[in-house]
């Protein structure tokens, strides 16, 4: 069980006399005699120097009165004094305790500059501005409904919008994925009609689609399908055994269908011979298949578990959790560089004596029959290592799922947290550079083709980091709350950092282009590496010959990441900037990728002006950056980080309350 956070146990590796225990006779001579101190006596008047004894003298007085307390053992035996005497004994020894007791780690004060930009979240509201923030998150609820509309318009119940086409796309296995996706964000924005309309298509279609879909990615349809629902069910009131929603369906339509889709989806787990889930499932038949290749990306077997643990606290039924867990237990148990991991790893099983090594595949020989199998079991496959594509959410799901299972003190899951920890070091140690002339900071990837070295190369989804970092370093409160109870340990204010300058350089990967919007990859100068010509476009920016954009790499998609983490750390730092930072950001998304007859579309090249446009309206745009973005502009008692989790898809799960236990019953309805 943990009942308390991992924070004590950090103090012993500080070489730091103040963290100490000192005895009093210690804390009275370095009172006396610090070097501030020293400096004043040189020229100190008589006055200073009788204060000083007088002090002296006052604290030999409570040592020699504390020497009388008596021992509990004392006052037993003996009956001791009066009360009056007790209080007065009982107060001096808890003076003594005050001047004996260690010194915080931290100090638990914000520094003037925090403090000056505390902004509305401090309890003082700056009213002219709340309101323009208001008016603000109002745009994005428009922009939201244009999506919706577009989407309704021409592709309802497809899984995509394709905006200039005007049609639909099913790219996700055909199960409707936009709708499930952004009902969520419509619930939260208080869309009752396209919560009417998502749900009443949910309550009619899905169901057939999952009993007669075909083949699956066992992760999308976990991110987007199965979190869309169970976020629905939780939002509309079902785990407190009420329906909220005055439109759409009972909450116990998402959660039966959540169970029938994960039923089949647990195919992938059970048919596997190792603890890595196979990355495909045959919704129709409730089977599993590897991918071609036999290879699964890293970040997809690990990114299941706070939609899996959540279904069993709701469902009552304990399978999902079990199963979604086994992988993290295995991944606990593997070798990795300094906590980080290679991004991908093999479900297959362990290799008989009897194998041959030679080639890229091993065979196995059975009497006459050879049997072809990937050339790991459960184990990591290659050298790369990022946190970008295939990589990322390993890192975001480490510090999400121990913070929901830590909600229900369910203490056997720590590891999570160290594993968090170890990456984070790594991460520190081993990919962060600053760039060349302005010393942006960004997280690289390693290796660099086969020579093993550094690449300046960062995906945008590594922009999901800096809001994980910070979740991670405060566990959801704010900075200045976690630093007035002294909970922020030396290396979750080095996380926090890294999240504030990671966040920098996420936003300037948007302003540094023409268009205001951040390209899919970017590379940056550095001592070893520059390429002339690939600049974003933006000549006014200060960072131009910092990054680096190749042509390959210069598409939007309208993702999330950046205004996920400006939302996540505007909560816990307060910054205002944040904000600001988000609005020109949703500013460039109206400008170049709103497609007037409905929907917006990603981009093909965002350092030209105009932008050539893709014909794509991913489901995320209204899963997540317009979440994210309507929560950042809004009031910070909305979905408080403290009391949800979001799925990496950005659908809020609750923490704490209905969690099923292990042998137990479902605890349903104690929210
Ligand atoms: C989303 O589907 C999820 O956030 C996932 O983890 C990776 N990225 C896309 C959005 O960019």
């Amino acid at each position: 069980m943990s009942k308390s956070l991992p924070y004590s146990v950090k103090d012993i590796h500080y070489d730091n006399a103040k963290f100490r225990h000192r005895s009093l006779f210690k804390v009275i001579t370095q009172t006396l005699f610090t070097s501030d101190m020293r400096r004043e006596c040189v020229s100190c008047s008589t006055g200073k120097l009788l204060g000083l004894f007088m002090i002296f003298g006052l604290a030999c007085l409570m040592w020699t009165h504390a020497n009388k307390v008596p021992s509990v053992s004392d006052g037993l035996a003996k009956g001791i004094g009066t009360d009056e005497e007790q209080k007065v004994v009982t107060d001096v020894g808890k003076k003594i305790k005050k001047l004996t007791r260690r010194a915080p780690r931290l100090p638990p004060r914000l520094s003037r500059n925090e403090k000056g930009t505390s902004g509305t979240l401090n309890g003082k509201t700056n009213e002219p501005d709340e309101e323009k923030w208001k008016a603000r998150q109002q745009n994005v609820k428009e922009a939201f409904i244009h999506a919706w509309s577009g989407y309704r318009k021409f592709a309802m119940g497809s899984d995509e919008l394709m905006p200039l086409s005007q049609e639909g796309i099913d790219d996700l296995g055909g199960l409707g994925a936009t709708v499930v996706d952004a009902l969520d964000t419509a619930m939260i924005m208080g869309l009752e009609e396209v919560v009417s309309e998502a749900g009443s298509w949910i309550e009619s279609h899905l169901l057939e689609r999952i009993s007669q879909k075909g083949q699956v990615n066992l992760f999308e349809t976990t991110i987007r399908v199965l979190g869309g629902l169970l976020s629905a069910y939780h939002l509309s009131g079902g785990d407190q055994d009420m329906n909220l929603a005055s439109k759409g369906p009972k909450p116990t339509v998402y959660l039966d269908i959540a169970k029938n889709l994960a039923d089949r989806m647990l195919a992938a787990f059970t048919s596997s011979p190792t603890a890595i889930p196979f990355s495909d499932v045959v919704l129709s038949d409730f089977s599993a298949l590897p991918s071609l290749g036999g290879k699964s990306s890293t970040s997809e077997v690990s990114t299941l578990q706070l939609e899996f643990n959540y279904l069993s606290e709701i469902s009552g039924d304990p399978k999902y959790k079990t199963e979604g867990m086994k992988v993290l237990a295995h991944f606990k148990t593997l070798p990795k560089v300094e906590g980080l991991v290679p991004i991908y790893i093999s479900p297959d099983i362990v290799l008989p004596w009897n194998a041959d090594h030679s080639g890229e595949y091993l065979f196995i020989f059975f009497d006459n029959l050879a049997m072809k199998c990937s050339p790991h079991s459960g184990q990591f496959i290659g050298e790369e290592i990022r946190l970008g594509s295939r990589g990322d959410s390993y890192y975001e799901y480490l510090i999400k799922v121990w913070l929901q299972l830590r909600s229900i003190q369910d203490g056997n899951f720590t590891y999570l947290y160290d594993m968090h920890e170890e990456a984070m070091r790594g991460v520190r140690h081993l990919l962060v550079q600053k760039t060349i002339p302005n010393e942006l900071v960004f997280v690289g990837e390693l290796p660099l083709g086969s020579n093993g070295t550094f690449s300046p190369k960062m995906d945008h989804l590594v922009c999901f980091l800096p809001g994980t970092l910070a979740l991670g370093a405060t566990k959801g409160i704010t900075k200045e709350k976690a630093m007035k109870n002294n909970l922020l340990t030396f290396e979750d204010l080095e996380n926090l950092k890294l999240a504030e300058d990671l966040a920098k350089t996420c936003f300037e990967m948007y302003s540094v282009t023409a268009t205001g919007l951040a390209p899919e990859i970017a590379y940056f100068h550095t001592k070893e590496y520059f390429e002339s010509g690939l600049d974003g476009g933006n000549k006014s920016s200060e960072y131009v010959n910092d990054i680096v954009i190749k042509q390959a790499d210069r598409h939007n998609l309208l993702r999330p990441e950046t205004v996920e983490s400006l939302f996540v750390l505007y909560r816990i730092t307060q910054d205002p900037k944040y904000r600001e930072w988000g609005w020109q950001i949703f500013e460039s998304f109206e400008k170049y990728t709103k497609v007037d007859s409905g929907g917006y579309t990603s981009l093909d090249d965002v350092t030209t002006l105009p932008p050539r446009r893709r014909d794509k309206m991913e489901t995320f745009f209204l899963a997540e950056t317009l979440k994210y973005l309507y929560l950042l502009f809004g009031d910070h008692s909305l979905m408080p980080l403290d009391k949800f989790v979001f799925n990496t898809e950005a659908h809020p799960l609750p923490l704490g309350g209905a969690i099923y236990l292990e042998g137990g019953s479902n605890r349903k309805g104690s929210m």
